[in-house]
C-alpha cells in the first residue's frame, strides 16, 4: 500500500503589506495597498486585511481600490525587503527537509513524511516553522498540514491569517464536502463560472458528476477534478533540483513603450534571476525565454536554445519580439528552462569545476 504522505503548505499572510507594516508599525491600523501608486495606471500587488474588508484585492487597478476605499494608504513596493524575508523563510524550510517546492516568494510545499524532528508530527513541525518565521522575520505565516498538496493548501487558506490547520484522512471527507470548488488550486474564474452553469458549486456536487460528464466539459482535466473532489491528489512535492524552469516576472507600475526603459527592466529582472539561479548552478540550461504581456492583455513568449544565461541574448529576444508587436508593455518576464536529465547536467558541468 502507498505510504500516507505528510505535506505542509506554507504561505505568508498579506506578504508585501505585512513587511511594510513591520517597517512602519503605525500602518498597522490603516488600510494599505502595495503596488503602483499612480491612480491612472497603477496595479496593486496586495493589500492588508483592513483594506480587504473594503473589497481591495491583489491585481486590482489602483483607481478602483481608491474608489472602494478612499482612505487607502498606497505604498511603492520594496522588493529587496520581500526578497530578504523570502530567503529567510526558505532557509527555515530547509532546516527541516530538502523536499521543498517553492511556489512563489511567499509560498512553498514541504514533504515531511520522513522527517524525524518534532516526533515526526507534521503539525508540530508546521507550528515550529511558523514560530521560527515570526522570530526571525517578525512576520506571520499560515500553514496547512495534510496528506497531499491539494488538502494542505486548502488547509493553509482556510483560516488565514496566522493560521495552522491540519486535515487528517479521517476528517477530510466531511471537511471538503461543502467547500466551494474554487478552493481547488487550478479552478480559476473561467472554470468556476462554467461549473456554476452546470450546477457544480461544492466538492459534494463535483463528486456526483460522472467522469464521462466531466470529460465532456473539462477534457483531460476531468480525471484530476474527479480525484480532487474526493480529496485525492497524487502530485509529488517537486524539489528545487527537479524544477523544469525558473522565471522571474514583473508587472510594471506604468505601461512602457520605449526600448530604453525596456532594456533597463530586463537588466533589472536579469539581475534578480541571476541571484535566484545561484541555487541551481548544478543544472544545465537548455533554453532561455522572454515573456511580454501587452497593454491589451495579450501575451507572447519567445524562446531560444541557449546553454548560458546571457543578458545580451535576453535583450535581443525582447527587441525582436517587441518589434513585431509595437504595443505598450505591462509585464516583462525572463526565464530559463533546464535540461531535464540531472546526470547530463552534472557531466556537462564537470569541466568547469575541474
Ligand atoms: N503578488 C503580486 N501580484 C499578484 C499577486 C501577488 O505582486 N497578482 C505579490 C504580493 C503578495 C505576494 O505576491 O504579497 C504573495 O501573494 P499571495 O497570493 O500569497 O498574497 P498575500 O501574501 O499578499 O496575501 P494572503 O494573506 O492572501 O496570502
Ligand atoms: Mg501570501
Ligand atoms: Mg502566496
Amino acid at each position: 500500500m502507498e505510504k500516507i504522505k505528510k505535506i505542509i503548505h506554507i504561505d505568508m499572510d498579506y506578504f508585501y503589506a505585512q513587511v511594510e507594516e513591520r517597517e512602519r508599525p503605525e500602518l498597522k491600523t490603516m488600510p494599505i495597498g502595495v503596488g503602483g501608486t499612480s491612480s491612472r495606471r497603477g496595479i496593486l500587488c496586495t493589500a492588508n486585511y483592513i483594506a480587504r474588508r473594503y473589497g481591495v484585492r491583489s491585481a486590482m487597478p489602483t483607481f478602483k481600490a481608491i474608489e472602494l476605499c478612499p482612505d487607502l494608504v498606497l505604498i511603492k513596493p520594496n522588493f529587496k525587503l520581500y526578497k530578504e524575508a523570502s530567503e529567510e523563510i526558505f532557509k527555515i524550510f530547509h532546516e527541516y527537509t530538502d523536499r521543498v517546492e517553492g511556489i512563489s516568494l511567499d509560498e512553498a510545499y514541504l514533504d515531511v513524511t520522513d522527517v524525524k524532528l518534532c516526533s515526526n508530527s507534521a503539525t508540530l513541525i508546521a507550528k515550529e516553522i511558523k514560530e521560527k518565521i515570526y522570530k526571525r522575520t517578525g512576520l506571520t505565516a499560515s500553514a496547512g498540514v495534510s496528506y497531499n498538496k491539494l488538502l494542505a493548501k486548502i488547509a493553509s487558506e482556510y483560516n488565514k491569517p496566522n493560521a495552522l490547520l491540519t486535515i487528517t484522512p479521517q476528517n477530510a471527507p466531511g471537511f471538503i464536502y461543502n467547500l466551494p470548488v474554487n478552493s481547488i488550486n487550478g479552478v480559476g474564474k473561467k472554470t468556476n463560472e462554467k461549473m456554476k452553469t452546470l450546477g457544480i458549486h461544492t466538492f459534494g456536487d463535483l463528486q456526483k458528476q460522472s467522469l464521462h460528464e466531466l470529460e465532456y466539459h473539462f477534457g483531460s482535466y476531468a480525471i484530476s477534478l474527479k480525484n480532487y473532489s474526493m480529496g485525492i491528489d497524487h502530485r509529488e512535492v517537486r524539489k528545487e533540483r527537479e524544477r523544469k524552469s525558473l522565471s522571474c516576472e514583473r508587472t510594471l507600475m506604468d505601461n512602457i513603450g520605449d526600448i530604453v526603459q525596456m532594456n533597463s527592466q530586463i537588466i533589472d529582472i536579469h539581475e534578480e534571476m541571476k541571484s535566484r539561479l545561484e541555487k541551481h548552478s548544478h543544472r544545465q540550461i537548455k533554453s532561455i525565454f522572454v515573456k511580454l504581456k501587452f497593454s491589451d492583455f495579450t501575451q507572447t513568449t519567445i524562446e531560444t536554445q541557449s546553454y548560458d544565461f546571457d543578458l545580451e541574448k535576453y535583450l535581443h529576444l525582447m527587441r525582436e519580439r517587441y518589434s513585431e508587436h509595437l504595443r505598450p508593455i505591462r509585464l516583462i518576464g525572463v526565464g530559463v528552462k533546464f535540461h531535464p536529465d540531472i546526470q547530463f547536467s552534472r557531466q556537462l558541468y564537470l569541466p568547469c569545476c575541474a
